[in-house]
C-alpha cells in the first residue's frame, strides 16, 4: 500500500497486531517523517516480546509500537529544518530528551527525567513502523558507503562508544570484554579504534566466542562452575598478566562476570557496567578499595556518541557488516525476535514496511 501507515504493536507477552496508524504529523518545524528502512532487534525488545515489557509492562489497553534500533531516508521535513532534505539516508537515535532540564543542560542527556525513549511504554511509540517522527538533529545523514542495514547498528555501537569514552581508555591499554554478544563485539572493536594494545573477549559460549576469534579478538571460555576469584586468576594467568588488564567493560549483566571482572581488573584500573541484569548484586568491595580501583556505570549513550560511532563506521575503522545475520519482512517481525532470543546470529533485523 503506496501511503499506509502500518505499525507493529505489542499487546502483551507473546502478543502482537499489525495495524494501519494515523500518518505522523510534522507539527514542530524541526521535525522530520522517515520513512523506516530497518529496524534491528536487541535483548531489550526479546524480553518484551516474552514478557510483556521490562519494568512498566504493554497490554491490550496500553499497547505499544515496538523497534528502536533504526535506519531510514528522509521522507518529508519541517519547514525550519536545514540539515536533512527528502530522500537523505539516516540512523535514528531513538531517545529525545527535554533539552531544556539540569541534566540536558549540564551534557548528560542519557539522564534527562523526562527522555521519551522510542517502544518505552506506557506513551513512546517505537520505530516499528512506516514513518518514524523526530526532530532533525536526532536523525543523522549517513554516507553513500553505508548501506541502511549498517547503519541500524550505529545505535548499539553509540552503547560501546559511550562504555569506552567513560572508561578514558588510552592507546595502549589492556582491555577485557565479557559478553561476546553485539554490546560485546561492538564494545571490542571500539577499544581497538581507540588504540587498546590487546583486547581480549569472554564468554560462556563457545559458539558466541567463535564470533569474537573471527573479528581477530583473544577469547577466554569463562567456566561458571569456579568461583569469579578463580576465573579471574586463570584468565590473568593465560593472558600473561600478573596485575590484570586496565580497563574492564562488563557486556553482560551478569553477577558472577562482574565479581570476575572486578578481580581480573589491574589495581589502579576501571571497569565499566554497561550490561543490565539483576537489579541487586553483591560487589567484592575489599578488593576494590584494596586495589583503588574505578567503578563506572553506563546508560545507553549521550551528547556526540552517535557522531562517533557513525564517525567510526563511516571510516571503515569498525565495520558491522559481518554481524547482520538475518533479515525477515516486516509483517514477519516476531520470527525476527524469536531468532533472537534463541541466540541465533548476532543482529537479527526486520525490513521496514515495503512500498
Ligand atoms: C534490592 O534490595 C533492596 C534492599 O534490600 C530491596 O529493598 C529492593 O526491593 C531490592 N530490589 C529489587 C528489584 O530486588
Ligand atoms: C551459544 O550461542 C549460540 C549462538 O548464539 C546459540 O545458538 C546457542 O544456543 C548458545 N548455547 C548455549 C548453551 O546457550
Ligand atoms: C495514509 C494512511 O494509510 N493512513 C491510515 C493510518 O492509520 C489510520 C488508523 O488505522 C487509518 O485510518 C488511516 O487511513
Ligand atoms: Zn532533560
Amino acid at each position: 500500500m503506496a501511503n499506509s501507515n502500518l505499525s507493529c504493536v505489542l499487546l502483551g507477552p507473546g502478543k502482537v497486531r499489525f495495524e494501519h496508524r494515523p500518518t505522523p504529523q510534522i507539527d514542530d518545524a524541526h521535525d522530520v517523517l522517515v520513512q523506516i528502512g530497518y529496524v534491528g532487534v536487541c535483548g531489550s525488545d526479546v524480553h518484551f516480546w516474552v514478557h510483556g515489557g521490562i519494568t512498566r509492562k504493554v497490554s491490550e489497553e496500553s499497547p505499544l509500537v515496538m523497534g528502536h534500533e533504526a535506519s531510514g531516508t528522509v521522507h518529508s521535513v519541517g519547514s525550519a529544518v536545514t540539515r536533512l532534505k527528502p530522500g537523505d539516508r539516516v540512523a535514528i537515535e531513538p531517545g529525545i530528551p527535554c533539552r531544556r532540564c539540569d541534566k540536558c543542560k549540564s551534557g548528560k542527556y542519557n539522564l534527562c527525567p523526562r527522555m521519551r525513549f522510542a517502544a518505552d511504554p506506557p506513551k513512546t511509540d517505537g520505530t516499528l513502523c512506516h514513518l518514524f517522527k523526530v526532530p532533525e538533529d536526532f536523525a543523522y545523514k549517513i554516507p553513500d558507503s553505508l548501506s541502511l542495514q549498517e547503519a541500524v547498528l550505529v545505535e548499539p555501537l553509540s552503547v560501546a562508544v559511550h562504555g569506552i569514552r567513560l572508561a578514558d581508555l588510552r592507546a595502549g591499554q589492556t582491555v577485557l570484554v565479557q559478553g561476546s554478544g553485539t554490546i560485546g563485539l561492538l564494545v571490542a572493536a571500539t577499544a581497538k579504534a581507540y588504540g587498546a594494545k590487546t583486547v581480549y573477549i569472554a564468554d560462556i559460549n563457545e559458539t558466541k566466542l567463535g564470533f569474537a576469534a573471527s573479528f581477530g579478538y583473544t577469547t577466554f571460555l569463562s567456566d561458571i562452575s569456579s568461583t569469579p576469584y578463580e576465573e579471574a586468576e586463570r584468565f590473568k594467568k593465560e593472558a600473561g598478566l600478573e596485575d590484570g588488564v586496565d580497563v574492564v567493560l562488563e557486556c553482560t549483566g551478569v553477577e558472577s562476570s562482574a565479581q570476575t571482572g572486578i578481580y581480573a581488573c589491574a589495581s589502579g584500573g576501571t571497569i565499566v557496567q554497561i550490561g543490565m541484569g539483576k537489579f541487586n548484586q553483591s560487589l567484592p568491595m575489599g578488593a576494590m578499595c584494596e586495589k583503588e580501583m574505578v567503578l563506572k556505570t553506563a546508560f545507553r549513550y549521550g551528547p556526540g556518541d552517535y557522531d562517533l560511532a557513525l564517525e567510526l563506521l563511516a571510516s571503515g575503522t569498525v565495520s558491522v557488516k559481518a554481524m547482520i545475520s538475518s533479515i525477515v519482512p516486516f509483517e514477519n517481525a516476531p520470527e525476527a525476535w524469536e531468532r533472537t532470543r534463541k541466540g541465533e546470529g548476532i543482529k537479527n533485523l526486520i525490513e521496514g514496511v515495503r512500498v
